[in-house]
């Protein structure tokens, strides 16, 4: 067993998934229900006048069972008549199992289709590549490693064929990269959002929109979608401007797909009946560096004046060359698209806005312990610094240590979602992440004072810069108000 073992880390390694192990599953297996019970009560009138689809896959150097399976998968669950044709696009792989011997396994299989780029593309033009030839009504897009459940595509054509204007994602499922089980559930499915870094982020469905809807298997309208799975009319997909051709490689489109759809006019959803598995490897696969120039490119054409708030948190990406955005620009303007405000109100009116008043917000850095700035790491792997505030070289690149002081006189860590404030556990001197709440608790109030001292209301003491003794750790502590240089703050946007 050892030597299995041995084999499943190399292919780990390799892939980010345990290749050896999705070798040895059936390329044909059988997933368990994962669906909402009054999925399967659900009758599909005028079935035979749903628009027909094709399938489009763009892969780059997947590993061979696991974009097989999703051939295989996609075939054996979608309705005949439904499925005019599956798009393989290879974009400019270099590994040798997908070169001839994909090409003779593909060409026994009906409606399969393979195209390849002659350079890289990146996912964007490698995706327009296959819509260019598709020649069912709908575009139905999915990543090379997905395995679609039983029932997926119906509810996907039903709803565009009641709305063109929808684009319709199915529940992603989880596909775990090391043991290949199939996850999902069938409760309630999560939406899509996003933090001011233009991260995508997972949200339960909001109240409104739980009265909105009439039965748990409505739609569920997403502010945004995670990019890799969803099914659009061709017709539809073309008036909208199709994708952003400038992108590269990998990241962004999927928020800029998502604010063009509801600035534009159409809805963006998830169909709680269609289920479809994805695998999400271990950590990235590829290098995915291009992605910060194409959220650039997302905030530029889509975000009005909200860009500032994503150029704060990413100081950095004012610097990222990011090419022309002319037509990008002029398309919003030909298809009379709503505002970026009109979107944060309408559509997502959860995401808090922060308020970014000049000289409250940046890094937050001690006058005596110069080098020093608040320091938040959420994912801290160390426990002892679990949810705490440290104090780190200042590093000026935003993100992990952006603050904003808010006029409500919170400390507010609004990079990331979900938001944390400042606070202090009683009796403790430290100081504590905690969400915020909508009207701040006393524990979470700081009077940022004109001499630069940070006060802590409940306390009656000042946050102060030390090093604790005996170690390398720097952090801000509540200590009784003296006049000291390590008690004095001040908010900086970036490095001078
Ligand atoms: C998510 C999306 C993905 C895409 C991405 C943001 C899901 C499940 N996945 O990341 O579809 O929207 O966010 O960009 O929602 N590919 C190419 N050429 C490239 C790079 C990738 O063809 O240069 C293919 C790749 O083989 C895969 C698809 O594009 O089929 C998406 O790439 P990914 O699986 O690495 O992205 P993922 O799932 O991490
Ligand atoms: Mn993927």
């Amino acid at each position: 067993m050892p030597e299995e073992l041995r084999l499943q880390e190399e292919s780990v390694e390799r892939h980010q998934i345990n290749i050896y192990l999705s070798d040895r599953i059936s390329l044909h297996r059988r997933l368990p229900e994962r669906r909402n019970p009054l999925c399967m009560e659900k009758k599909y009138e005028n079935y035979d006048k749903f628009p027909t689809t094709s399938v489009i896959i763009a892969f780059y150097n997947e590993a061979w069972s696991t974009l097989l399976r999703t051939v295989y998968s996609v075939l054996e669950t979608s309705p005949d008549m439904l499925l005019e044709e599956v798009i393989l696009v290879d974009d400019y792989s270099d590994r040798e199992h997908l070169k001839e011997r994909l090409a003779t396994e593909l060409s026994s299989l009906p409606k399969v289709r393979l195209l390849r780029a002659n350079k890289r593309e990146g996912l964007v033009r490698a995706r327009l590549l296959g819509a260019s030839v598709a020649k069912g009504d709908v575009l139905t897009f999915l990543d090379c490693h997905c395995e679609c459940h039983e029932g997926w595509l119906e509810p996907l054509l039903e709803r565009i064929y009641e709305e063109e204007s929808a684009v319709v994602c199915p529940v992603i499922d989880v596909i775990t990269w090391d043991t290949f089980e199939y996850l999902g559930n069938a409760g309630e499915p999560q939406i899509g959002g996003f933090d001011w870094r233009l991260v995508f982020t997972w949200h339960v469905v909001p109240e409104r929109e739980r009265i909105r809807m009439k039965s748990p298997i409505d739609v569920i309208r997403s502010p945004t979608m995670a990019g890799g799975l969803f099914a659009v009319s061709k017709k539809y997909f073309e008036y909208l401007g199709s994708y952003d051709t400038g992108m590269e490689v990998w990241g962004g489109e999927n928020i800029e797909f998502s604010f063009r759809i509801w600035q534009c006019g159409g809805s963006l959803e998830i169909h709680p009946c269609s289920h479809v598995g994805h695998v999400f490897p271990k950590k990235a696969p590829y290098s995915r560096n291009k992605a910060l120039a194409n959220s650039v490119r997302a905030a530029e054409v889509w975000m009005d004046e909200y860009k500032e708030l994503y150029y704060h948190r990413n100081p950095h990406a004012r610097l990222e060359p990011y090419g022309d955005v002319t037509d990008r620009r002029d398309l919003r303007i030909k298809l009379r698209c709503k505002d970026f405000r009109w979107f944060l109100d309408t559509v997502y009116p959860e995401l808090h806005v922060p308020e970014d008043r000049p000289g409250f917000f940046g890094m937050l850095q001690n006058k005596g312990l110069k080098e020093y700035c608040f320091d938040y790491n959420p994912s801290s792997e160390n426990q002892d610094f679990d949810h705490h505030v440290t104090l780190y070289h200042c590093h000026g690149m935003g993100q992990n240590q952006f603050f904003e002081y808010t006029s409500q006189n919170e400390i507010r860590y609004n990079t990331q979602q979900p938001e944390s404030c400042v606070s202090v556990a009683t009796g403790s001197d430290s100081l504590l992440m905690e969400l915020c709440k909508d009207t701040p608790p006393e524990e979470q109030k700081f009077i940022l004072q004109e001499d630069g001292s940070i006060f802590h209301v409940q306390t009656k003491k000042c946050v102060q810069a030390e090093r604790k003794p005996l170690s390398d750790i720097f952090m801000p502590l509540l200590r009784d108000c003296t006049n000291s240089e390590n008690q004095k703050w001040f908010f900086k946007e970036r490095m001078a």
